[in-house]
């Protein structure tokens, strides 16, 4: 059987079919989706993929932060298999495929192993891990970094959300908690696709984006603790305004950020104020500094200005403040052999391509650090992502995930 080459391809018009289907679950408002961590919408697009998983012969194990993976047996059980995923949760205001492009395109390469009747020496496992948004539960990547073992397992379970709910009992609750020990599994290797999340690769008309490093990140939440008082009667200078400082922390994040361009970026998406009523001055905001480079000294240096600018903006307006950091990882670089992978697959398969570090994080920061690991992008539309306008084309998906194809069947090792 032909060795990867010119003539294996994915079938384009089956994996459109198979993510505008994933996208009927969980509708957004304004043409996205609204799929949550460990919601019921969660749980429904699972039971899609598994039914998936099975009519392609995949056998489907689930670990006990409600990862799932779909293994289609090699010819050497023995062999360590080569995983190929992203997950299926979204934004709030998600879009339809930040991270279902990796886990439907993965699906993709089995449905067409099968179809071509091809087998590979190592297994093929297609995985899904469970909150990779981090948008309900903080941090992002959280089941991915607990399977590298960066977090523990019950610190994630004791998550909650907004409304108080634990991570563990809506894990529960919804029927995904596995009893497979998360972790457990070896990998040859991991790769992921997904949609750049930024302009880059649209702007310079390249159809694959070739991901060697992915950049870092911290969450930081703050709490502020002014005074609630009557916005009329209130003098100005008596004022303990949480709200002002809320507003001042937002600028500073900004402006730290700009003094180290043209890689840093920082803002403020998440922001509570309380009691949020029109006439009373906010006496408690909660938010979450989100701040990022691909140099870890840049991203300590804005840690600490960020720390010290709010210490001084708190002191003036005689407010206290706690920070929490709730995210973190450092930048990445990905395995140098699996992303020769992904660039000789590009080159052989006709498909402009080049390096890209990522600016967004993905399960895949977490596993290269247990398993050699990369990544494949494909452009968006207006590099638009978080927000349900997200659009790709079908020969842009289709594109990447050819280039998927034959770096896990070449990792893979096709025997006949
Ligand atoms: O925040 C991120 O970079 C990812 O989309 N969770
Ligand atoms: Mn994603
Ligand atoms: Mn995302």
């Amino acid at each position: 059987m032909a060795a990867p080459g010119e003539n294996l391809r994915i079938n384009s018009d089956r994996l459109w079919d198979s993510i505008m289907e994933m996208a009927k679950i969980g509708p957004g408002v304004a043409g996205g989706n609204n799929r949550q961590t460990l919601t019921d919408e969660d749980g429904e697009g699972r039971h899609l993929f598994q039914k998936w998983c099975k009519e392609a012969g995949l056998e489907m194990a689930v670990d006990q932060m409600g990862t799932m993976f779909a293994r289609r047996e090699g010819t050497d059980p023995d062999a360590l298999p080569v995983y190929v995923g992203s997950h299926l949760d979204t934004q709030p205001t998600g879009g339809k495929y930040d991270g279902v492009l990796g886990v439907l395109g993965g699906l993709e390469i089995i449905r067409t192993l099968n179809d071509l009747n091809i087998k590979t020496k190592h297994p093929i496992v297609v995985t899904n891990w469970t909150n990779e948004e981090g948008t309900r539960y903080a941090p992002a990547m959280l089941a991915s970094g607990v399977f590298a073992g960066v977090h523990d397992k019950d610190w994630a379970y004791d998550r909650v959300d907004a409304k108080g709910k634990r991570f563990g009992d809506e894990l529960e609750r919804i029927g995904w908690k596995g009893d497979e020990e998360v972790g457990a599994r070896k990998m040859k290797a991991f790769f992921e696709l997904h949609i750049e999340q930024g302009p880059i690769l649209e702007d310079e008309m390249i159809d694959i984006g070739v991901v060697t490093h992915g950049q870092g990140l911290k969450w930081l939440q703050v709490t502020l603790t002014g005074k609630e008082s009557h916005t009329g009667s209130t003098p100005m200078p008596k004022r303990r305004n949480a709200g002002l400082g809320m507003a001042r922390v937002t600028e500073l994040v900004h402006e730290i950020a700009m003094d180290y361009q043209p890689d840093a970026v920082g803002a403020i998406g998440h922001m509570e104020a309380y009691p949020n009523s029109r006439n009373i001055i906010a006496g408690r905001t909660v938010f979450t500094i989100d701040i990022r480079s691909p140099n870890k000294d840049v991203l300590d240096e804005m840690d600490a200005r960020i720390r010290d600018g709010i210490a001084t903006i708190c002191e003036a307006l005689d407010i206290i403040f706690e920070i929490e950091q709730v995210g973190h990882f450092d930048p990445v670089t990905f395995d140098e052999g699996c992303v020769k992978a992904i660039r000789d697959a590009a080159e052989r398969l006709g498909y402009s391509h080049r390096n890209i570090v990522s600016g967004a994080g993905h399960d895949a920061c977490w596993i290269n650090r247990v398993a050699p690991t990369a990544m494949v992008m494909c452009p968006c539309v207006d590099g638009l992502s978080h927000n349900e306008a997200e659009e790709i084309f079908p020969e842009w998906a289709a594109a990447g995930c050819d280039v998927l194809f034959h770096a896990v069947v070449e990792t893979a090792v096709i025997v006949e």
